[in-house]
């Protein structure tokens, strides 16, 4: 306690106005850089309880805030598989968080401990990573003093992209297990995503030269080291890295990136977009993808994360046919309500795939998805992954091939599943997915858009005064408060053709969102905008 109580001293959490509390959301807690050294610190001291918690196994802790601006900066625990924080200790990190004072702080850590039954002499151990943001630094001080006081042992793995931490989490509690998922360090991520690349491109040839816009963020280091381990003439591999300056953070996200290109609509201004070359742009912290091309006849066009999802799924799908294992593995794709309602029509009856719809945020898709042999998930904004049950696994190996076509697709299978990040959402992995897939296909990204066309949309964000008063039901799509809100909303999607239409809390601003898509550009924008009166 003596420790804790001298430690905590030494990092404050700034108090908030009254009637207002820090919570653990669906990013952890991301907020100004400056606000952020005092919660820091108290994740440490929950981190590791979560580590006792669990038998002493490895717990990640991620600095980053994303695709925010350079000044913010984000905190975030990884549970021991590398998926997120279990949701009920969100709770338990709210309630450490906003305790008032440092003797309070001791009285709420010491009460999880013995609520949970969690045993303070067992061993822990904490490893941890940060993205490219000045902030993280002292940040990584403050994390360190609570793994300190708490006689946790600490892996600083310095400077790494999202998805690696929650790799390198996985990676470390498996070592020597027959579930060992790669060795545990950044050169292991590396070793092990360009091996399964190889098998899965069986001697193809990427389909043309590739412009990879990094937010100037990590994804720009971390992506111009892999490129050693890829044998680029091998497969006609043609990477340009650009927006890979990450010396001055105040350009980090700004004007590039994937949430720039899906929120604009538009490629990043720098540098000069060239007019039909394949391009993608991952965010700050490499989580998410977009894929675009300038096209020289009809302008900007994107593939979100919609068309990633219904990309695997297709090619996944196939080759599950062709392997013979139609009847026995079951494929899903999970979506949210922002899914591009064409997207959602061409998985469920081109492809004849179920569709799922949960609430916003990756922790719920990604829960859906692990109840498949083969999960597909993504967010419209690019962040997501597909995931291969044990069951699913283990009949890739073990499925005796009847011919050559089914040796190919079973093989095929396996190496997706080692080069598909399996813990979360990773825009370099599934960069390689794609590339893969387009190889297979022999297709261009014109090829690809060409599946379906998707529905005009339009969001948009709307001030309220108070974001908990808009509580919802059906995975986000419908209304319950406040009373008679979704009558109206109802009333103006009935006006259009095709149209759908709704609103929700934003789960990491102080705002709303409305969704509104329709038949038309203007009709779309029409109803958006007809929606964001209704609940302004
Ligand atoms: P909110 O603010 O709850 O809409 C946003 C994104 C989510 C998700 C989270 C976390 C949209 C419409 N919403 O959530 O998809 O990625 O941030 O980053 O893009
Ligand atoms: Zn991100």
């Amino acid at each position: 306690d003596q420790a804790i109580l001298a430690a905590s001293a030494k990092h404050p959490v700034v108090p908030l106005e009254k009637g207002r509390i820090y919570t653990y959301g669906t990013a952890g807690f991301r907020m100004k850089a400056d606000l952020l050294d005092g919660i820091t610190f108290r994740v440490g001291l929950l981190a590791s309880l979560r580590s006792r918690k669990q038998n002493s196994r490895a717990i990640g802790v991620m600095i980053t805030a994303s695709h925010n601006p350079a000044a913010d900066n984000g905190v975030k625990i990884v549970d021991p598989l590398g998926d997120m924080l279990e949701q009920e200790w969100e709770h338990y990190a709210t309630a450490l968080v906003n305790a008032p004072s440092d003797e309070k702080l001791v009285e709420v850590y010491n009460r999880l401990a013995a609520d949970l039954k969690i045993d303070l002499t067992a061993p822990a151990k904490v490893v941890y990573g940060r993205d490219t943001r000045p902030s993280g630094h002292t940040l990584i001080a403050a994390l360190a003093d609570a793994l300190d006081a708490t006689n946790t042992e600490a892996v600083d793995f310095k400077i790494l992209t999202t998805p690696q931490l929650h790799y390198l989490v996985r990676a470390t509690n498996s070592e020597g297990t027959p579930l060992a998922y790669g060795t545990p360090s950044e050169v292991g991520y590396y070793e092990k995503l360009a091996e399964a690349f190889g098998r899965a491109m069986r001697g193809r040839k990427i389909n043309g030269p590739l412009v990879v816009d990094c937010a100037n963020g990590v994804g720009g280091p971390k992506l111009n080291e892999f490129l050693k381990y890829l044998p680029k003439e091998k497969y006609n591999l043609d990477i340009t890295v650009v927006n890979d300056d990450v010396l001055r953070p105040e350009i980090l996200n700004l004007d590039c990136g994937a949430d720039f290109v899906k929120t604009r609509q538009r490629a990043p201004p720098h540098p000069k977009p060239q007019p039909g070359v394949r391009s993608c742009s991952l965010d700050g912290d490499a989580d998410r993808l977009i894929y675009y091309w300038v096209d020289p006849d009809s302008g900007f066009v994107m593939l979100d994360g919609d068309r990633i999802s219904s990309l695997a799924a297709s090619f996944i799908g196939d080759l599950v046919e062709s392997a013979g294992l139609r009847d026995e593995l079951r494929i899903g794709v999970v979506q949210t309500a922002y899914a591009n309602g064409a997207s959602t029509t061409y998985i469920t009856q081109h492809l004849k795939l179920p569709v799922i719809c949960t609430p916003t945020g990756v922790k719920h898709l990604h829960h859906v998805a692990q109840g498949y042999d083969i999960g597909v998930y993504f967010e419209a904004n690019g962040h997501g992954t597909v995931l291969f049950s044990p069951d699913a696994l283990q009949a890739f190996r073990k499925t005796q091939p009847q011919s050559p076509a089914q040796k190919e697709a079973l093989d095929t299978l396996a190496a997706l599943a080692d080069l598909i990040n399996q813990t979360v959402g990773d825009a370099i992995s599934d960069m390689l997915m794609v590339e893969v897939i387009l190889a297979h296909k022999k297709w261009t990204l014109r090829d690809w858009a060409m599946t379906y066309t998707d529905l005009p949309n339009r969001l948009v964000r709307v001030e309220v005064g108070n974001k908990d008063l808009f509580q919802t039901t059906d995975a986000e799509r419908r209304l319950l408060r406040p009373e008679g809100a979704q009558e109206e909303i109802d009333q103006a999607v009935r006006k259009y053709k095709e149209a759908r239409a709704f609103a929700r809390a934003s789960g990491t601003e102080n705002a709303c969102r409305v969704y509104a898509e329709a038949a038309t550009r203007s009709e779309a924008n029409e109803l958006a905008e007809r929606v964001a009166r209704i609940i302004e």
